[in-house]
C-alpha cells in the first residue's frame, strides 16, 4: 500500500480488450483510431487516479479538459459548433472506452454530450448554439440535465416544476433529484411546464438569482461522480434561454435516446474490464497447487462472460449501424441498454467472486464498477422500464399504468 492515503492503488492498467468474434473488422480505421486515442488517454488520465477519487467520493474535475480534448463532449456534434462529428459508432466506442475506466466519468461525458449540448443543437435557436456549444464542447463551460424530480423518477410527465410567463422572462418553481454534475455545472437544462402546462426545455444558468444546486452525499455508487439537486424559487430567466423548437415529453425522452445508447456501450466497457481482471487474476492464482482457471467451476464464469460480452458487442455494433443510418427506434435502444447493463452488473459479481478477498479490495476496480452499474442500471429508465418499453413494443399494449 502507498504511503500516501489518498493514493489506494497507482497499479498499472493491464487492460487488454477482448474481441472473440474479431468485431474489430466491423470497424472502419477512423472508429479504431477513435477508440484507440481514447483507450490509450483512460489508460493514462483515469486509471491511475480513480479509485482514489472514488473512494474518497470526489470528482476528478480535472479530467474535464482531457475529456474535452479527446471529442468526449458531444461526439456527434458537427465540427462547426465545436462538436467531433464523428458517427454513432464512434461515439458508442469512445462510451465504452471511458466507462471501461469509470462509469461517473462516462456519466459527465452522457450529461455534457447528450443531455445538454444535444438539446440545444436538436431544439435550439441559432443563438443559442453559437453561445452554449463551442465552451461546452471543450469543457470550459459544464451542464447539467434536469428531468427527474422527487416524486417523479419513472413517469416525469407528472412533473410539477413549472413557469409563468412575465412578460420578457419567466419565472421558474420547483426542483429537480438526482442529477449529475449538478454541484458544478455552469448550466442546467431544465424540463418544466409552461402556462399551458407543456413540458418545454428552458436553460439555467448558475448565478441567476434563487437557482441553487445542493450536492447529494453519502451514495455507495458513482463515487466518482457529482450528484446533485436542481431547486428553483422564483427564478426569472429570460424567454431567449427557453428551447425553441421542442414541446412535450418528446423533447426530454429524445435526448435520452441519445444517453441510452451511449450507455449501452458503456456498460459492456464496465464488463470487459472485470472479465479482463478476472480471466488475468485467475491464470496467476493459485490454490491446490494449479491456478484456479484451470477449475470447472471458474472456467464456466469466464466462458459465460465471454459469451455474454460478445453478444453486447454485435447487439451494439448493430444498433451503431442503424443509428448512422436514422433507423434505431427508441425501443430498440431500450433493449440494448437493458441487456448490457444487466449483463455487466452480473459480470462485475462473478469476477468479484472469482478474486476472492481481492475482490472486495481498491487494488482491482471490479467492486468500484459493480457499485457504480448499480445507477446506471436504474438511470436513464430502470431495469423494469426499458422491459416495460420492449413489451409495448412488441404487443402493441400499454403496461405502464
Ligand atoms: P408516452 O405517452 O409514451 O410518450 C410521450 C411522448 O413522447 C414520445 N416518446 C418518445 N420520443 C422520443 N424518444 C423516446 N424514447 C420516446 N418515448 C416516448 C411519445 O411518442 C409521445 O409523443 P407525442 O408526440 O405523442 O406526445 O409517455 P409516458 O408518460 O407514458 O412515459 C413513457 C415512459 C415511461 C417510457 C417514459 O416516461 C420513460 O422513459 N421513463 C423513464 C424516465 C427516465 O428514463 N428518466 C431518466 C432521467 S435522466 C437520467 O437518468 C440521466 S442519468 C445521466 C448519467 O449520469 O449518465
Ligand atoms: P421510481 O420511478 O420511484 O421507481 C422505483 C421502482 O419502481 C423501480 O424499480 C421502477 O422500475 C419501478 N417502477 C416504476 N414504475 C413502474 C411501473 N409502471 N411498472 C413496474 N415498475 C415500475 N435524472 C435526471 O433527470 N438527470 C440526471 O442527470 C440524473 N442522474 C442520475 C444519477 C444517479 C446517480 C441516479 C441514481 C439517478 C439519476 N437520475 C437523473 C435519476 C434517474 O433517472 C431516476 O432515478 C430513474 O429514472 C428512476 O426514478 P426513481 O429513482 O424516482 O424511481
Amino acid at each position: 500500500m502507498s504511503e500516501n492515503k489518498h493514493h489506494v492503488s497507482q497499479k498499472k492498467d493491464l487492460f487488454e480488450a477482448p474481441d472473440y468474434y474479431l468485431v474489430d473488422e466491423l470497424l472502419t480505421e477512423e472508429h479504431r483510431l477513435v477508440r484507440d486515442s481514447v483507450r490509450d488517454w483512460v489508460k493514462k488520465e483515469v486509471s491511475p487516479i480513480i479509485e482514489d477519487y472514488a473512494q474518497r467520493a470526489k470528482f476528478p474535475k480535472h479530467l474535464l479538459k482531457g475529456l474535452g480534448e479527446i471529442g468526449a463532449f458531444g461526439p456527434t456534434i458537427p465540427v462547426e459548433y465545436g462538436g467531433a462529428g464523428l458517427d454513432y459508432i464512434s461515439y458508442g466506442l469512445m462510451m465504452q472506452e471511458i466507462e471501461r475506466g469509470d462509469s461517473g466519468i462516462r456519466s459527465t461525458a452522457s450529461v455534457q454530450g447528450s443531455l445538454v449540448m444535444y438539446p440545444i443543437y436538436a431544439f435550439g435557436s441559432e443563438e443559442q448554439r453559437k453561445k452554449y456549444l463551442p465552451k461546452l464542447a471543450t469543457g470550459e463551460m459544464m451542464g447539467c440535465f434536469g428531468l427527474t424530480e422527487p416524486d417523479f423518477g419513472s413517469n416525469p410527465s407528472g412533473m410539477v416544476t413549472n413557469f409563468k410567463d412575465a412578460g420578457s422572462h419567466v419565472i421558474l418553481n420547483g426542483a429537480k433529484l438526482w442529477i449529475s454534475n449538478s454541484p458544478f455545472a455552469d448550466i442546467a437544462v431544465v424540463w418544466a411546464k409552461n402556462d399551458q402546462g407543456e413540458i418545454e426545455g428552458i436553460i439555467v444558468e448558475r448565478g441567476m438569482e434563487g437557482f441553487s444546486t445542493p450536492e447529494t452525499h453519502n451514495k455507495w455508487s458513482l463515487r466518482a461522480s457529482a450528484t446533485g439537486e436542481l431547486v428553483f424559487d422564483n427564478v426569472k430567466v429570460p424567454k431567449e434561454n427557453i428551447l425553441p423548437n421542442i414541446k412535450g415529453l418528446k423533447g426530454p425522452l429524445s435526448c435520452l435516446n441519445q444517453a441510452r445508447y451511449g450507455i449501452a456501450w458503456g456498460a459492456l466497457g464496465a464488463a470487459m474490464d472485470c472479465y479482463d481482471t478476472a480471466l488475468r487474476y485467475s491464470k496467476e492464482r493459485i490454490q491446490f497447487d494449479r491456478p484456479i482457471a484451470g477449475f470447472q467451476l471458474q472456467q464456466k464464469k469466464l466462458a459465460e462472460m465471454i459469451t455474454e460480452i460478445t453478444k453486447g458487442q454485435l447487439l451494439n455494433w448493430r444498433l451503431g449501424v442503424l443509428k448512422n443510418e436514422n433507423r434505431a427506434t427508441p425501443a430498440q435502444i431500450s433493449m440494448a441498454k437493458r441487456n448490457s447493463v444487466e449483463h455487466a452488473l452480473k459480470i462485475a459479481r462473478e469476477a468479484r467472486q472469482m478474486l476472492g478477498g481481492m475482490g472486495i479490495t481498491g487494488e482491482y476496480p471490479i467492486m468500484r464498477h459493480m457499485m457504480n452499474l448499480e445507477s446506471v442500471v436504474t438511470y436513464e429508465g430502470t431495469h423494469d422500464i426499458h422491459l416495460l418499453i420492449t413489451g409495448m413494443d412488441v404487443t402493441g399494449l400499454n403496461a405502464f399504468a
